[in-house]
């Protein structure tokens, strides 16, 4: 039995603050109250002065993704490795299959990649990057079987990842039925398409022309698109990489529509900007290439974070995807060839601290909330995940809200070899991080093991995302008008067919042949194989009406088709 005891320290959790010691068992945290006594063979850990919080949740990263031609260089040791080294004991990270493979059999390769390497506990967005019928019956499967209960739709990456419209519906309705979460990458792919192959044409090829070529409407356009395609089929929304203003604004507009609709800013959109598009060095700016991009405008990382910081947005992730400046290399010529992904997952929330809770926009608790606990409770993991409580994984940082840290790729314990954050300044800082109930991160020193953390199933329906869908599939629904049936001609090429109350009584009809039949399309009853039909003058005049005979000629007066 492995015994563990936080003492002394300020217990923060998404609802509220208070001095209690916290004691955990075998993982699990055990017992959360003030003045524990400290069983025997028990490690102490003294957290006097620290804030003890839940171990952070990031939503989004892509360790060892294979991706335009090469593979992110942080895997899953070393992405989780850093992780921890962050104060982050959860990662969610994203099978990607290539377009016409199985997600089933994509979703055994990642687990295949993660599970002998992650230090910390883990799960997978799976990305439905292509469309068919098979498609929606594996989203279905991996949902019953595997745990999984998000998926990650592209509006972007035209003849990789990219949807159109009509899969996008078909994708979202799926997720609607089996009570997942609907994700998208939301920026018009075949904009940056036609605008790329335009930045090349004049010449620019460096990463700046990333940039130029899907301006902030490009993503705000694809983001009030992908809410309203989710809301038409009544689907839980979550924005993955909110980078800009302009799909921050998209996101609050759908929700206050009254849509479902969740808002994922990262670190890299909450703690820096596009500027870096136009350093002089050529690395310096291929380093911050990814999608969508980071924003020219220098205001756009305070906007975000007060959005985060009020609710409006949700959660955060970092989309840690990283490449070594000689793979950014391969598009020294052509920015299309840039391998697109920053790092995050190391300083997400030395970051968030700093610019959110130092900068004072938003108190502890929120900042609890928008790292660790709002993100367990959308991904249905909740209070397994995401708070301080007795029965909840023993997943829990130490926290340090004076101490500071700048941070470095020479120092940081990321693979890359480049930082977004390089020379950043941070208050808050990690001082232990707790995985499952091991001390795997103590003052500096990493103290972890390969494979020592675990899948994280998540089932579907979470109730953040789900019970106001679930309300809305039985009282909103579209209800018929109740009407007397039309009466009246009906135009038709060979003049007017009269049905309804309005058709005049035919004054003859003919023998048994004539006998009226019951026309299920108006009140009343016509005899089968007559019509009198009105033409329509040219140039639309009044029509005159024509009577045409009854199939076998005789008789008189107006028949009915
Ligand atoms: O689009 C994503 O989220 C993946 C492929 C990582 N790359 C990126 O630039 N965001
Ligand atoms: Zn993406
Ligand atoms: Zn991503």
């Amino acid at each position: 039995m492995s015994r563990l005891l936080i003492r002394g320290g300020t217990v923060v959790n998404a609802d509220r603050k208070f001095v209690a010691d916290v004691y955990c068992e075998d993982g699990i945290i055990k017992q959360v109250a003030p003045n524990i006594t400290q069983p025997s063979q028990c490690e102490v850990v003294d957290a006097t002065g620290k804030l003890v919080m839940p171990g952070g949740i990031d939503t989004h990263t892509h360790m060892q993704l294979p991706f335009m031609g090469t593979v992110a260089v942080d895997d899953f040791y070393s992405g989780t490795r850093a992780a921890v080294a962050g104060g982050t004991t959860m990662i969610i990270d994203f099978v990607l299959g290539s377009r016409g493979t199985s997600l089933l059999d994509a979703y055994d390769q990642w687990r295949g990649w993660a599970d002998p390497k992650v230090v910390c506990d883990y799960s997978f967005h799976v990305g439905v990057t292509w469309w068919s019928e098979q498609v929606g019956k594996d989203m279905k499967k991996l949902v019953d079987e595997k745990g999984v209960n998000s998926f990650k739709m592209f509006l972007a990456y035209k003849n990789v990842f990219q949807l159109d419209d009509s899969e996008l519906l078909a994708s979202f309705k799926v997720c609607g039925e089996i009570g997942a979460l609907a994700q998208v990458h939301a920026e018009n792919g075949d904009v940056i398409d036609d605008q790329s192959k335009r930045m090349i044409e004049l010449g620019i090829t460096g990463p700046e022309g990333h940039a130029m070529c899907r301006p902030e409407e490009v993503e705000g356009e694809a983001t009030t698109r992908a809410t309203v395609l989710a809301h038409q089929v009544n689907c839980p929304l979550y924005v993955v990489h909110v980078m800009s203003k302009s799909a921050a604004d998209a996101v609050l507009d759908a929700r206050k529509k009254g849509r479902i609709v969740f808002g994922e800013p990262i670190a890299a959109s909450l703690g820096t900007d596009g500027t870096h598009y136009c350093h002089h060095d050529w690395s310096h700016a291929a380093a911050h290439v990814m999608g969508p991009p980071l924003r020219p405008d220098k205001g756009t990382p305070e906007y975000l974070m007060k959005l985060l910081a009020s609710g409006q947005l949700d959660c955060t992730g970092t989309d840690n995807c990283t490449f070594n400046r000689n793979q950014k290399a391969m598009g020294r010529d052509d920015f299309r060839k840039i391998p697109n992904g920053v790092n995050g997952v190391e300083d997400r929330m030395s970051v968030i601290w700093e610019k959110g809770v130092h900068a004072g926009m938003m108190d502890a608790c929120r900042f609890v909330a928008v790292t660790s606990t709002t993100a367990a409770r959308i991904f249905n993991i909740y209070p397994r995940k995401g708070i301080i409580a007795p029965g909840s994984d023993a997943d829990i940082v130490v926290w340090d809200p004076e101490a500071s840290r700048t941070i470095s790729a020479n120092t940081h314990h990321q693979a890359v070899d480049f930082n977004i954050f390089e020379g950043m300044t941070c208050h808050g800082v990690a001082v232990v991080t707790i995985s499952r109930g091991k001390v795997v991160w103590d003052h500096g020193k990493l103290n972890v093991e390969r494979g020592a953390g675990r899948y994280i199933p998540r089932e579907p329906y979470s109730t953040i995302v789900y019970d106001t869908i679930l309300r809305r599939n039985t009282t909103r629904q579209p209800q018929k008008v109740d009407r007397k049936p039309y009466s009246g001609p009906v135009w038709t090429k060979d003049g007017d067919i009269m049905v309804g109350d309005a058709a005049p009584a035919s004054a003859e009809s003919s023998a048994a042949d004539d006998t009226p039949t019951k026309d299920t399309s108006s009140s009343q009853t016509t005899t089968p194989g007559s019509s009198s039909r009105r033409t329509e003058a040219p140039g639309g005049g009044r029509a005159s009406s024509r009577v045409l005979q009854p199939p076998g000629g005789g008789g008189s007066g107006i028949f009915f088709g």
